[in-house]
């Protein structure tokens, strides 16, 4: 099993990889997240964003798998499936999907207490996604939650009622908005109808016999490492875990079984949502990275926040997945510029620190820039590595010494197929 993972704050281009890759793969894997994933692939000229389904889900001879440690909303699988049923016959997405029975369910509430987290004084604001992710997640820890094998339960009904009733309450003495609960449980007993559609099964089971027989398996990182809920930086992270020894928990395949890791990670940084950001920049030099590279939520539109390449946080994150090959995304967004900051170390407490990711927001974090020569040229057309201008080639070798990892890919640009192998 091979396993691809964001190395920085999510949206450094993972769908466009797996976009290029996945055809080699029999089975694609989802395993960690929720609706609150966003990755962008390209189908017969149509851009479509993902955020549930796993990304193999335009091959014919792909399964996809959403495994265990993933939080199911129905009602983003039946909007997804039905968005791209205009581009598909249904039947095709159904026979490539299959749901682990154990995976547990996003309820209307959760969503709901989700919004009402963000907006009450009480609670932390994280700047979520508002997909309920959180709420689930607790709820599954608690015990007190509902899975996707549950669906096919005599009691299924009778169960969402009572819990969406006694959340639905709850919800109310706070004050929150919400539509009347009749219409809240019949959107969602609807939603669930349409994943009845797709087998429910013991995905472990399925994954382990397929590697045995000799398949090819990828598990699909969704948000990315510094979003981690261990790892990460807490509390402004997302409520999973996101690094590579995830997927073997959630998918329930040993780590004996793990090949390739892959780590996909931006020229610069962009992070969306609250907390520490050590490079992050501000003002007309910010506001022009942003609209160069495009820097808006894929999924909630948001403005992402940006800042240089930060290499300390870039080596930990390595570290933490045991990274065996680089994905360089968006380096063309610098074409530009005659110098480009690299951050290669830190300044804490008058301490050079190179390879870590700060958690208290209080230490006073001086990134320390190395500024390295630009390319001045836009290398879009260019499909060999031995063509690549010479200054972005020592960016490359530069990057690789520091980080002790090839950078076996790089992307020249948004198209699907301006993406090149170095290796
Ligand atoms: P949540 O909704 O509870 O997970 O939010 C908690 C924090 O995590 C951030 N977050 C994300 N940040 C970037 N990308 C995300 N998802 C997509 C992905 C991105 C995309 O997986 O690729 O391509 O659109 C993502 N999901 C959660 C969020 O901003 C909060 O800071
Ligand atoms: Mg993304």
């Amino acid at each position: 099993m091979d396993i691809l993972i964001g190395l920085q704050w999510g949206d450094e281009g993972k769908g466009k990889f797996i976009d290029l890759i996945g055809s080699d793969y029999d089975i694609i894997a989802r395993f960690n997240g929720g609706a609150n994933a966003g990755h962008s692939i390209y189908y017969q000229g149509n851009k479509v964003t993902l955020k549930l389904l796993p990304s193999g889900i335009f091959s014919s001879h792909v399964k996809n798998i959403i495994g265990t440690g993933v939080v199911v909303d129905p009602l983003t699988f039946k909007a997804e499936i039905e968005e791209l049923a205009h581009i598909m016959p249904t039947q095709d997405l159904f026979n490539r999907i299959l749901i682990s029975q154990k995976a547990h369910l996003v309820l209307p509430t959760h969503r709901y207490w989700d919004i009402y987290m963000e907006q009450s004084p009480l609670y932390r604001t994280i700047g979520t996604t508002k997909n309920g992710i959180a709420p689930s997640y607790s709820n599954k820890i608690l015990r007190q939650n509902l899975r996707v094998g549950d669906i096919h339960s005599d009691s299924f009904n009778t169960d969402v009622y009572q819990i969406l009733h006694r959340q639905y309450n709850e919800l109310q003495l706070l004050g929150q908005e919400m539509p009347a609960f009749e219409e809240l449980y019949h959107d969602f007993i609807q939603g669930c109808t349409s994943l009845k559609q797709v087998p429910i099964i013991d995905t472990e089971i399925f994954l382990n016999k397929a590697i045995r027989d000799g398949k090819k398996v990828l598990a699909e990182g969704a948000q990315a490492t510094l979003l981690d809920i261990d790892h990460g930086s807490y509390p402004y992270v997302t409520s999973s875990n996101t690094i590579a020894s995830a997927a073997c928990v959630s998918l329930g395949v040993s780590p004996k079984l793990v090949d390739k890791i892959y780590g996909v990670t931006k020229a610069y940084c962009t992070r969306v949502g609250n907390g520490i950001f050590p490079t992050e920049i501000t003002g007309q030099a910010a506001n022009d990275l942003r609209e160069k590279g495009a820097e808006f939520g894929s999924n909630t539109k948001r403005p992402r926040r940006v800042g240089w390449l930060d290499l300390p946080a870039l080596k930990y994150a390595i570290m933490l997945n045991g990274v065996t090959q680089l994905v360089l995304t968006k380096a063309d967004i610098l074409n530009e510029m005659a110098d480009i900051p690299v951050c290669t170390h830190y300044e804490i407490d008058e301490q050079e620190i190179s390879l870590a990711f700060p958690q208290s927001a209080e230490q006073e974090i001086k990134p320390i820039w190395k500024y390295l020569k630009g390319w001045n040229t836009d290398f879009s057309n260019i499909k060999h590595a031995n063509l690549l201008p010479e200054t972005l080639g020592a960016f490359i070798s530069f990057l690789e010494e520091e980080l002790q990892v090839p950078i076996n890919y790089l992307s020249t640009g948004p198209q699907r197929e301006e993406l090149i192998n170095l290796a």
